[in-house]
């Protein structure tokens, strides 16, 4: 008994038992039918694993093929979608195709076993999606997810996402911090702003959390350095390619800082080991959809907002005058981007002291200019990926500001509890996991980097 559950755990240990495979061994490994070729010698069978393709090479007179009852069947009763398990021998190739994961190897079919098959004839069409535009592509790889998720270059997609969440943990982990799990149902959004999703909840209305900004700081007064990775909503009403109704955020936030530029250069730190990650462990990925990974210098350049509008009137890399307006123009956003880049080679840029208006009411506004807020967005190749700042961290000057804004601190009692018991100097920051994916792959619509978008027509699957 206990012999058989040492195996077993050996099997569990690995899905990919091909990984060290030498020319001239015998190996059996399962996995779907990702394609058949027939041809008069015999053919090909593509086999998809967890890591991608495996090239199989089958010849009519070596070759055995049987159904699920054990009788002998012929190579072309075979079809996309079926689930096998093939024996061959191993054999040394250089396979061009980008697909294709295992590209120095291919296995000499033997036997090949069916496990089970799909119950249509007309399996979904992942490999040839050939749409004239891309609206109507997408729409047909979001109607079918399920199944065209298992397309080389979707699986691509959200390897790469799922390396970036978990080297986002790991070095937060080593540095410190605790992860943590929040509610999502809320009885206050913590962001502001019309587009929050309510709720009934058993006769009384809460809400989907914009996001775990409350609970990220009261886990300060725990943990001083706290983490999640958790989805967040928004009642997104406009259909465009960097918003999301359902995100996946990455959240932060740290206690004892001395000011808003600890918190960036964290951010900055943990970028550059993310980057660093994605570069070792995603290198078929990034070849496969011909990424190239943004380059973060040992120093990021940072500009306040005020300082972006002038830099792009002076240098006339925006059409239109900015200067004096309290948020970035889309258009600033692209130039400033390119600006940093071709002066500073960085593919990212900070921008900081958004006026106090503008940002939501837990930023810390800046002593010098209290009509600014400590805080700042951070801009990757045109897009911002991040929001995050210096919070206030004293009961009273949250009752002034909320007072100032019209808002009823009643209504956040627990949250001012947390600061009139207590809190050191704190901030944080989000990233948004599908559009730093989308920014690391050159993607245009971030909705490719959720693996079921939510907009406002989509709901299933
Ligand atoms: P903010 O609202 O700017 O800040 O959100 C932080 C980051 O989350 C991502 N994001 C989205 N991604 C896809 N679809 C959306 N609808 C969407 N909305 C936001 C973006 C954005 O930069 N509590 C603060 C963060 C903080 O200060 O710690 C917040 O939520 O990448």
């Amino acid at each position: 008994m206990v012999n058989e559950f040492m195996i077993s755990l050996h099997d569990i240990n690995t899905t990919d038992n091909l990984a060290g495979a030498r020319a001239g061994e015998v190996v059996t490994v399962s996995g779907m039918i990702h394609n058949v070729r027939v041809t008069k010698w015999g053919g090909f069978i593509i086999l998809r694993k967890a890591c991608g393709l495996l090239q199989t090479v089958v010849d009519n007179s070596e070759s055995k093929f049987f159904d699920e009852q054990g009788n002998q069947i012929a190579m072309a009763d075979l079809c996309r979608e079926m689930a096998i398990t093939i024996t061959g021998k191993v054999g040394d190739a250089k396979i061009k195709d980008p697909a294709v994961y295992y590209n120095t190897i291919e296995l000499a079919v033997q036997e090949v076993r069916v496990l089970s098959r799909p119950t249509t004839a007309e399996v979904v069409d992942m490999n040839a999606l050939k749409f004239g535009d891309e609206e109507t592509l997408l729409r047909y790889k979001f109607d079918n997810r399920q199944v065209t998720l298992r397309n080389p270059r979707d699986m691509g997609i959200l390897k790469v996402q799922s390396t970036i969440a978990k080297a986002f943990a790991d070095f937060l982990s080593e540095n410190g911090f605790t992860q943590i799990y929040t509610p999502k149902i809320v009885s206050e959004g913590a962001e502001g702003g019309a587009n929050v999703f309510k709720m009934d909840y058993f006769g009384k209305q809460v809400y989907l959390a914009q996001s775990p900004q409350f609970y990220k700081q009261i886990g300060v007064g725990v943990y001083e350095r706290v983490f999640e990775i958790a989805p967040a909503y928004r009642a997104e009403k406009h259909n465009t390619s960097r918003h999301l109704n359902e995100y996946i955020s990455l959240d932060v936030e740290m206690g004892f800082i001395k000011g808003q530029e600890d918190v960036m250069q964290l951010e900055a730190r943990l970028l550059q080991h993310i980057i660093k990650t994605v570069s070792e462990k995603c290198a078929h990925e990034l070849n496969l959809l011909g990424a190239t990974l943004p380059v973060l210098p040992h120093e990021v350049p940072a500009w306040k907002l005020s300082e972006v509008h002038e830099i792009l009137w002076e240098n006339k890399l925006c059409e239109a005058d900015h200067r004096g307006e309290d948020d970035l123009a889309p258009e600033e956003e692209r130039a400033i981007c390119k600006y940093a880049l071709d002066t500073y080679g960085s593919d990212f840029v900070f921008v900081t002291h958004f006026p106090s208006e503008h940002r939501a009411f837990y930023a810390m506004d800046d002593p010098e200019d209290p009509t600014l807020t400590l805080s700042f967005d951070l801009l990757m190749r045109g897009l911002e990926i991040t929001s995050g700042g210096q919070r206030i961290h004293k009961e009273q000057d949250y009752r002034d500001k909320m007072i100032k804004r019209g808002m009823n601190p009643d209504n956040f009692r627990f949250y001012l509890d947390t600061f009139k018991n207590g809190m050191p100097p704190h901030g944080g920051f989000a990233i948004g996991l599908e559009r730093i994916t989308a920014c690391f792959l050159g993607i245009n619509n971030v909705k490719e980097c959720s693996m079921f978008p939510r907009d406002i027509n989509r709901v299933a699957p």
